[in-house]
């Protein structure tokens, strides 16, 4: 495919605005100096970060009663790489593609990872998937799959986990994201702590398989397909988890799968200080696991949970390394302009957090100022950081406006004769 975001057509689209951004950044570094921060070193920061993309998440979504794709979507792992490029090529945030296995398996592995790199993207962790049955599967998940109360079906559980650290190899992938739906729907279906044990006993088989230099991402869900109990349902679970998985296994947080209000950034705090923190999905939810847009409901809380990260960079704490990937589900908008938005609003998140005044913060909560706490915290998050998110993207050769020079060169419209329509494309919420 030949991509019409050429570097010519982003710096043609960027010619209009360039000369509007570089008057709102000079006045912007002015605030900002008169704070003592430093614009330049936000934006080469800025420019660093990097939030990956699931593959699963450049198709439409959907919920549990319908699904309506939308136009041109990608059928394989080779085009959902191509929708991907396209994301970062105007973000210049998103080097890094999350694969979903079997979905996104292929006869030639080679070939995928080839493709990755000619598109000039790179691989985040691999995700299995045994909480739905494939159609040449021999035995069924539906009553659990690394829990089930069935040894055959563990092991093949298990296999399936060993191959998609094969798979991740080929690609050159360095973590392993499992996430089971595996639960109960009725008190006294399942015995909480037998299933927790078989949980952790094929978990084990899969720790000792991983390669040196990769880590196992433990997720959690509060509900959901099981909707009485999960096995894994919580950040307590998951941390004990991977406590007596050993050091290699950590903690991810998909910050749909709590318990509405939950203090999310505090789960954060206390992963980060026991070195268990894997990194995160990203999403926002109104009422439970609604995988919408990151920052679209509380991006007040996505900036929290930043702040506990940079806090954490600001200390130096060690092996600090968490991965960041969105997980959202898009039902209603084009997944390609979800995924750009939300990509740029983690990357706000995080440079609104470099602009806490963490000396001044520390000496308000030694003095037990809660306002002015509070207030110094609202003062970062209240600071509009566009230029400064707009500068780092025109340095990597970026739009200034992302989802105008997407939309101006109409992507899905070029692309309809290439990409009919098909009745399943392996998209989804996870
Ligand atoms: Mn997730």
């Amino acid at each position: 495919m030949n991509s019409p975001y050429t570097a010519e057509f982003i710096d043609e689209q960027n010619r209009a605005s360039h000369a509007a951004l570089q008057a709102d950044y000079t006045a912007l570094a002015e605030t900002l100096a008169r704070r003592g921060a430093d614009i330049e070193s936000l934006r080469a920061r800025a420019r660093a970060f990097a939030v990956a993309i699931p593959s699963w998440g450049v198709g439409t979504g959907g919920t549990r009663f319908a699904r309506f794709p939308g136009p041109a979507e990608p059928r394989n792992i080779f085009e959902k790489l191509e929708d991907c490029a396209v994301i970062h090529s105007l973000s210049r945030v998103t080097p890094s593609v999350s694969p979903h296995f079997p979905w996104d398996a292929a006869d030639d592995m080679a070939a995928v990872r080839d493709y990755g790199d000619a598109l000039g993207l790179g691989w985040d962790a691999v995700n299995s998937n045994t909480f739905q049955d494939q159609q040449d599967q021999a035995l069924s998940y539906r009553f659990g799959s690394l829990s089930h109360t069935d040894a055959a079906v563990r092991e093949q559980a298990v296999a399936h986990n060993l191959q998609c650290i094969e798979w991740g190899e080929m690609l050159g992938s360095r973590a392993l994201t499992v996430w089971v739906g595996d639960g109960s729907n009725f008190p006294g279906q399942q015995h909480f702590s037998r299933a927790l044990q078989r949980y952790l006993d094929s978990a084990r088989d899969i720790y000792a398989a991983l390669p040196d230099d990769w880590r196992m991402f433990i997720e959690h869900k509060m509900f959901e397909p099981a909707f009485y109990s999960t096995v894994i349902q919580d950040w307590g679970t998951n941390v004990l988890c991977a406590m007596e998985l050993g050091e290699k296994a950590k903690s991810l947080v998909d910050l749909g799968h709590h318990a509405p209000n939950v203090n999310i950034e505090m789960i954060v705090s206390r992963l980060i200080q026991f070195g268990k923190l894997a990194g995160f999905h990203f999403n926002d939810s109104k009422y439970g696991d609604d995988d919408l847009d990151s920052g679209c409901i509380n991006p007040y809380q996505l900036f929290l949970v930043f702040n506990e990260l940079v806090d954490a960079e600001h200390n130096s704490v060690a092996d600090f390394d968490p991965a960041y990937m969105l997980d959202q589900s898009h039902n209603v908008t084009d997944p390609i302009e979800s995924l750009i938005n939300s990509a740029l609003e983690v990357q706000r998140s995080y440079v609104k957090a470099l602009l806490v005044d963490r000396e001044a913060l520390y000496a308000y909560q030694e003095d037990n100022d809660a306002l002015m706490a509070s207030n110094t915290l609202k003062q970062a998050y209240n600071t509009d950081v566009d230029p400064i998110l707009a500068m780092a993207r025109l340095d990597q050769g970026g739009a200034i406006d992302p989802l105008a020079c997407y939309r101006a060169a109409n992507y899905r419209a070029a692309l309809l004769p290439q990409r009919p329509a098909v009745a399943a494309s392996g998209s989804g919420i996870v």
